[in-house]
This record gives structure tokens, sequence and C-alpha cells, in this order.
């Protein structure tokens, strides 16, 4: 996803512009530029499709030497990744770089048009530059005119903008994508994550939805949604308080499952209009190509595997499209029969796994419509050999056993099954604000089960001496049971299985007794009461029951019975939500077994071999 990085100060801001821009290329992007106010008091840019490396050389052939400036990477979501597209766009005496989408840039395009203005590119982008240029006309101030200008905008944005005729400011607006101010002497900063700014300051002023700052050398003014001017707090960070760093936690593993409120909510940021979900947000052509589709076929590996299953019943159950999910090491060597209109979508963290990648270039012999890649890497394989792509925005991922990826892929999977659902128009009505408005208070929802952390850690002590355990699920909890058996044997060593709860009489319950816990997620859904009977018939056998269950489900502690009470959460997202408690299990168990819970014995992080 796109970088926005902009600075105003005494020096020469451009290599800054360039360091910004290199830390957040691990985001992924096609296209970079910069726009410079120069020393010679003209406005100017540079713009390369490929690498920062690309625009670096550029620069350094043509220098652009100045004290403001803005810079950007795209990742395209309308018009090609080509030159002409990338940002900066320029309008009269205007730089302009937008992270988002302009929802209504057809309508504001004709208008701007009708009043003379020339599009040089097929950006929605554009039409920003344009916009305020015109309201400058008659306000003359930039703020101003940009307080004015985003009033006629929808959809999500995250902006700076620079005007050669008051050069002495840098003027920004948020709304769906982020924007943090770095705070130096004498200098100030820009950029859509702070990461791209700790080379110059570890002070930082987290804009909030519907901000507009003004930021000149030695000062910073905010003023709110409503218009009003406000105080943002300032953060300071001290050194390696992020990244590569465990900080405060034991486990890199921990601090990952900490850090899913902050990635979710990354990963939906600027994929968000008021009460849809903006589907460019897979690329420029993924509306045409979502028309189309009518079966979609997942495939993965491991815990990505796991996420596809959880799909699988968004899709059938909310956008009425049938959906096939397979590991990758089966789906590549197997003769598949490709039905027609399928969306071959594939799922991985890394973006390298060796099966999941075979299986994409296998798919594209096989008359699938298109590929779409859900993953947490940018610039991976994966990415770059599929037509559309959705990328998760979970941080780099150092503990073996994957954690915070898997809950962001969960989440990309569900804009995707609503981004289908609403370009089909097969969704009931209604259910796409709903679901909206759950997902936008998710990250709230994730926080308050990571404050279970202490009474998990203590139901950890019930698995420290047995060799077998049982995970229960039904619908779409079956795959969040499967994953947290995955989790606890990856790191814990214990042999874990996943059941459906109707499977238990079916096999699994000779298995059962006081030395094989079972674990159970019992969110309130119509499968609850059914679920109650499987757990009876595990109790009649004398086995040990853990059971997280939502807090509205009527289920209490017992003889042999330990329910942790889940918040209540709408049905669709709970799996998102019982991941938690059950990579918290997972993660104590290990530790009160002493196992290498970052590095467990005999797994890699990035399965790049067959
Ligand atoms: N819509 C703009 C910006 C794209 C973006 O935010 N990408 O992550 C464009 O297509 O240029």
């Amino acid at each position: 996803m796109c970088g926005i990085v902009g600075a105003v100060a005494e020096r020469n801001i451009t290599a800054i512009l360039l360091e910004g821009l290199k830390r957040l290329e691990y985001r992924g992007y096609d296209s970079a530029g910069v726009a410079v106010f120069t020393n010679d008091g003209t406005l100017e840019r540079t713009r390369r499709v490929g690498k920062v490396s690309e625009l670096d050389a550029a620069l350094a052939e043509h220098p652009l030497v100045g004290r403001l400036g803005i810079a950007h990477t795209r990742w395209a979501t309308h018009g090609a990744p080509n030159e002409r597209n990338a940002h900066p766009h320029f309008s009269g005496d205007i730089a302009v770089v937008h992270n988002g989408i302009i929802e209504n840039h057809e309508a504001l395009r004709e208008q701007l048009k009708a009043l003379g203005y020339v599009f040089t590119s097929d950006t929605d982008t554009e039409v920003i530059a344009h916009l305020l240029t015109h309201k400058l006309k008659d306000l003359h101030d930039l703020t101003v005119a940009l307080k004015a200008t985003v009033k006629e905008l929808h959809g999500a944005y995250g902006l700076a903008v620079i005007n050669a005729r008051q050069p002495d400011r840098l003027v920004a607006a948020r709304s769906g994508s982020p924007l943090v101010i770095g705070l130096g002497l004498g200098e100030n900063f820009l950029a859509s994550d702070q990461l791209a700014l700790r080379q110059v300051t570890d002070r930082f002023m987290y804009l909030e939805e519907g901000d507009i700052a003004e930021i000149r050398r030695d000062n910073v003014q905010i003023w709110d949604v409503s218009g009003n001017p406000v105080e943002r707090q300032t953060v300071q960070y001290s050194d390696g308080a992020e990244a590569a760093d465990k900080g405060e936690f034991r486990h890199y593993m921990l601090k990952e499952i900490h850090e899913q409120p902050t990635v979710v909510q990354r990963t939906l940021e600027g994929r968000l209009s008021n009460d849809q979900v903006l589907v460019q947000a897979f690329g420029p052509q993924a509306a045409e190509l979502f028309a189309k589709v009518r079966n979609v076929q997942i495939v993965a590996c491991g815990t990505s595997y796991h996420a596809g299953m959880v799909a699988r019943y968004w899709l059938e159950e909310l956008a009425g499209i049938p959906c096939q999910v397979e590991v990758a090491s089966e789906f590549r060597y197997r003769k598949v029969v490709v039905q027609p209109d399928t969306l071959f979508v594939t799922i991985s963290q890394s973006g390298e796994t060796a099966d999941t990648l075979a299986a994409l270039r296998n798919a594209k012999e096989l008359g699938f419509l298109a590929s779409l890649a859900i993953c947490n890497v940018g610039i991976s394989s994966l990415v770059r050999e599929s037509d559309l792509t959705l990328l998760t925005q979970a941080g780099r991922e150092i503990g073996v056993a994957s954690t915070k990826a898997f809950t962001t892929q969960l989440v990309g999977l569900l804009l995707l099954t609503l981004s289908l659902g609403q370009v089909r128009g097969t969704l009931a009505k209604g259910v796409e604000a709903r679901l909206v408005e759950e997902l936008r208070r998710l990250p709230t929802r994730l926080g308050e089960a990571l404050a279970m952390d202490s009474t998990v850690e203590k139901i950890a002590e019930l698995f420290a001496e047995k060799n077998h355990t049982l995970f229960l699920g039904r619908g779409a909890q079956f795959p969040v049971a499967m994953e947290g058996a995955l989790k606890l044997k990856e790191i814990s060593y214990i042999h874990a299985e996943a059941y459906p709860a109707g499977e238990l009489k079916h096999g699994p319950l000779a298995l059962v007794d006081n030395d094989m816990p079972v674990v159970t997620v019992a969110p309130n859904n119509e499968l609850l009461e059914k679920l109650k009977s499987n757990l009876q018939e595990v109790r009649a056998r004398g086995g040990e029951l853990i059971v997280f269950a939502d807090e509205k489900a009527g289920m209490t502690n017992g003889e042999g019975t330990h329910v942790v009470q889940m918040p209540h959460i709408h049905d669709i997202l709970s799996p998102i939500l019982y991941t938690i408690p059950l990579q918290l299990l997972s993660y104590y168990v290990a530790v009160l077994k002493g196992t290498d819970v970052d590095q467990p014995r005999n797994l890699a992080k990035s399965v790049t071999v067959e």
C-alpha cells in the first residue's frame, strides 16, 4: 500500500523524503515520486515506475534541492501503474499526494473539466489537485482551501499538499487513511506511518479522523472534523520501541498477539467508506473482475489455509458465492476441474510460500478468471504474479507460529466477501453497512479479548501434563478450532486435533477420558444448543472441558467445566475474536512446557521450499 512522506525544514529535505519512502517500501507499491519547492523558487517533481531506488537514481542525476517537499509510493487503485499516474499530482501551483480512494472522482472530474481543468492522469487523486486550485482562486489560503475541498470528497484519504505560493507550510488531511506528524527542532514532518520518520525524530502527533493540519517549520496547527482547533497529544518513542524488538514482552509471539488490535486497524484503514467496503482496495480492475465472479477457489497452506476455510463460510453465507478451499500442496499436483468464472485466491503471510506460489503458477494454465493474493509482503512473488492484491498490514511477524498474520488475513477475506457481494448485488439489505460498523469496532473487541490474558494463563496449567487435546467448533468456528489445534501442536508439541463438534460421536469420542482436555469455542449463535449437547457427551465420559463462550451464551463453570466468558460480538466476526484466546492458550502452555516459543523445533517462518 502506498506511503506518504512530507517535510518542511531549513535544510535540504530531499534525502529525508527518500529515506522515508525506503522505510515504507515493505508495504508494497508500484511507483514512487517526489515534489519539492526548490531553492530556485519553483515547484518541481520527479516520478518513476518501480522501486524507490529508480527514483533515487533519477534524483542523483537531476537533484531537487529545497526545504519543502512531499513524496509518495503508489499502489495503483485508479489508473495503471505508470509514470503519468504516479504521485505527486500537480495543478497550477499545487502538488498533492494521496493515499486512499475518492469515490466521487468521476463526477468531480466532469465538473472540473467543464471548468476548463485539463487532466493528465487517470487517477482519482488528480481531482483533488484541481479542486484545490479552483478553491484557492476565491479563498487564497491553502489551509482554508483544503478545508473547503475535503467537504466535497467522498471516500478515504490521507493527503499531503504544498503550494508554491505559500512555501512556508505543508498541509494535510486525514479521513480513513492514517497520517502522523513528526516533530523536530525548527523542522517538522508528515508521514502515513511513523516508521518513515524515525531517522529524523522520536516525537509524534497522530492525526485523528477528519483532522486537517497546517505544518510549518516552527509550528503545527490542527483542526478537528467540526473545524475546531484541537491539540493532539505528542507521543515520544524511545529507541527500538517497535519492529524487531520484544519490548516489554517475553517472546515475539506474545508481542505479536498483543499487536492484533493495531494491525487489524491498519488493515482496515483506507478500505472502508461510510458504510461500504472500497472495492478498488483490491486493485484498479477489481470491480470489473468481481462483477464476473461466479465461484471462488482458495488455495493456501497451514494457518493461511485455516483463514481460507473461515472465508468459505462467509462467501457462501453472505455473498452467495460457491467456494472451495484446498491446501496448496494437494491442489498443485492433482487434476483440477475449473468451473467457469472462478476467482483464484491465494493466501500467504510471506508471499513466498513455495507450494502456494507453485499452485498459482499452475492455476494460470487452468483457465481461472483472475488471481487474487491476500498477502502481508508487498514485494513478494505472490503479489507480483497475481492480478489483484489485498495487502494485510500485520507488519513484520517474527514468531514462527503465525498470529497477527492470521487475524489480518481474516479481515482481508471479510473485505473480499463484502466486495464480491457488493459488486454482484448478492448481499442481503443492510448487511454491508452493519458489518462495516462491526469491523470498525473490531480492534476494541480484540483489545477486550486480550485483557483476558491472565485468565487464559491460569487455564493453561490444566494442559502442562497432558499429551493430547481435542479442539471442537461448529460452523465457521470449526476452522478456528483447527487453527487453535495447530498453534498448540506447533509451539507446545502437544498432540492436538480439531473436529467439527457434530463429528464427535462418529469417532473421536472414543479418545475422550480425563487425560484428554477438550477445548471448545462457543459464540452465541444458532448452533449453540447443539454444541452444548456435544459438550454433555464429553462430560459424560469424564473429559475436562475448557469453553470459550459468549457472555450471553448462559454457560457457567461446573465440575470439570471451565468457562471463559468472551465479549459479545456479531456472529460473522466471531472467528476473528475467538482466535485470540486460543493463541494465548497455546502460548502459555508452551511457556509452561519450556519450549522455544518463537522458533519451535523443525519449523521455519517462510516455507520457501516444497
Ligand atoms: N487512488 C490513488 C491512491 C492509491 C492508494 O492509496 N494506493 O494504496 C491512486 O490510484 O493513485
